[in-house]
């Protein structure tokens, strides 16, 4: 094989035959003296930090990945179910399509917009399966980049997940953001938010999160939402939700799908990531979905095309085994029940604890206002604990979260819920 490279310097470095380039004078010594040292991750870094703490009341708080009452994470029984039917059919492990299951991309849809909807029924949605709710806003703003036909900015929330803004620039399009969230009130900022959509220029993207949203906990409420379909409509904004905690916020999967729904039945033409993360607890499955609303079944076949020929080069066809346990559990009508009680026990332990916490921070003594640590729902709590106070948590408590204060409740249990209380009371008092 012929290999042709250039020194740092610029100058061509010639193949000496056996594959290793060499300068005319000397032997390049290293290829990557100049990569520097990268940071650590803003979440993911953090559970890193705690696996190499020693203190037994250490507790991780980062990453969003629900636990159990004992600390120990949670393997649904829909699932465990779902995989025994699955052994019992001694499936092949033949190469998936492109796009991925078809009866995945059928059932997800469907998880999304409700059973009987006039998008799939008229087939006005292209579904792909993806590499998890990062692996369908990755599909998404890729197909943004190539596709959309008016702007390269996408509007996030500020604060958003970590990550939107990280994707959104590896895709070549420029993130941006709206307010959303107010410090003041650890509430939502909803005037500062229809403010700055409605500088938002026309036919720009916005990136909503569809409920609990992350890092905040702070949902609009239905009538908010009827407000921003309304504003968003009128500057002619083209919405992509993500939606990585259906059923994580209130227990319900319809209820927290209100949002997509209400936006779909308004006429926006969306784009959608859904991830099976949370709400099916299938973390390292690497199991979600990417789709786009479409204005006709002539461009849905269109946009589908299109959407395979970007999979293809990425990573040719999604694993298989994700998809199928979410066939199995959404295809058929007892385990769906069973998955559908597991998504609420879930939820409902979340909501639990955050009492839990809010009446230990009293008992501890501290005074400050911790109502928002109930009012917020979902995966995370926005304490408002400031960066000193983070680090003081984790230095001399061993309490491990993200800088912006950030914790994951799933994280939080009966056992470990006085002395997480007492720790944030010692920061902040
Ligand atoms: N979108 C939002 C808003 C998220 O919070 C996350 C995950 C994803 C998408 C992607 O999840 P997935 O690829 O695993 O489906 N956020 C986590 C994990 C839970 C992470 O950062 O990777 C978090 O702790 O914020």
């Amino acid at each position: 094989m012929r290999l042709l490279a250039f020194s740092m310097s610029g100058s061509l470095l010639k193949n000496a035959g056996n594959g290793i380039s060499v300068t005319a004078s000397r032997k390049v010594s290293s290829w990557w003296g100049h990569v520097e040292m990268g940071p650590p991750d803003a979440i993911l870094g953090v559970t890193e930090a705690f696996k190499r703490d020693q203190n037994p009341k250490k507790i991780n708080l980062g990453v969003g990945a629900y636990r159990d009452d004992n600390g120990k994470p949670f393997v649904l029984p829909s699932v465990i179910k779902a995989e025994q039917q699955m052994r019992s059919k001694n499936l092949d492990k033949e190469y998936s399509p492109i796009s991925g299951n078809p009866e995945f991309c059928q059932h997800s849809i469907n998880l999304a917009l409700g059973d009987g909807n006039e998008i799939v029924a008229n087939g006005l949605n292209s579904t792909v399966q993806s590499i998890s709710g990062t692996g369908a806003l990755w599909i998404g703003m890729k197909f943004l980049e190539h596709f959309f036909p008016s702007s390269r900015d996408v509007y996030i929330p500020s604060p958003s997940w970590g990550n939107h803004a990280q994707i959104i620039k590896l895709a070549k399009l420029t993130p941006k953001s709206y307010r959303y969230y107010d410090p003041k009130t650890c509430g939502l900022d909803f005037q500062g938010a229809l403010e700055d959509i409605n500088k938002i220029p026309e036919k720009s993207v916005i990136l909503l999160h569809a409920c609990a949203h992350n890092p905040t906990g702070v949902d609009p409420k239905p009538e908010q939402w009827q407000e921003l379909s309304h504003l968003i409509k009128k500057k002619n904004l083209f919405t992509f939700f993500d939606m990585a905690y259906q059923g994580f916020a209130s227990g319900d999967v319809n209820r927290d799908a209100q949002a997509v729904r209400l936006f779909v039945k308004e006429g926006h033409k969306i784009a959608l990531s859904q991830s099976y993360a949370k709400n099916m607890g299938l973390y390292g499955e690497r199991v979600g979905a990417f789709s786009l609303i479409n204005s006709g079944k002539e461009e849905t076949a269109r946009t589908l095309s299109q959407l395979k020929i970007l999979i293809r080069p990425m990573y040719s066809n999604p694993p298989i085994h994700g998809a199928r346990i979410v066939s199995e559990i959404l295809g058929d009508p007892e385990l769906k029940k069973e998955w559908l009680a597991d998504v609420k026990l879930m939820a409902d332990r979340i909501i639990s604890v955050r009492t839990n916490l809010r009446d230990n921070l009293k008992k501890s003594g501290s005074i400050r206002d911790w109502s928002h640590i109930t009012d917020q729902i979902g995966m995370f709590c926005f304490t408002g604990l400031k960066a000193p106070e983070v680090e003081n948590l984790t230095k001399n408590f061993s309490v491990y979260l993200t800088k912006d204060g950030r914790i994951s409740m799933a994280g939080v249990t009966s056992k470990n819920v006085e002395y997480l209380a007492h720790a944030i009371h010692e920061v902040t008092k």
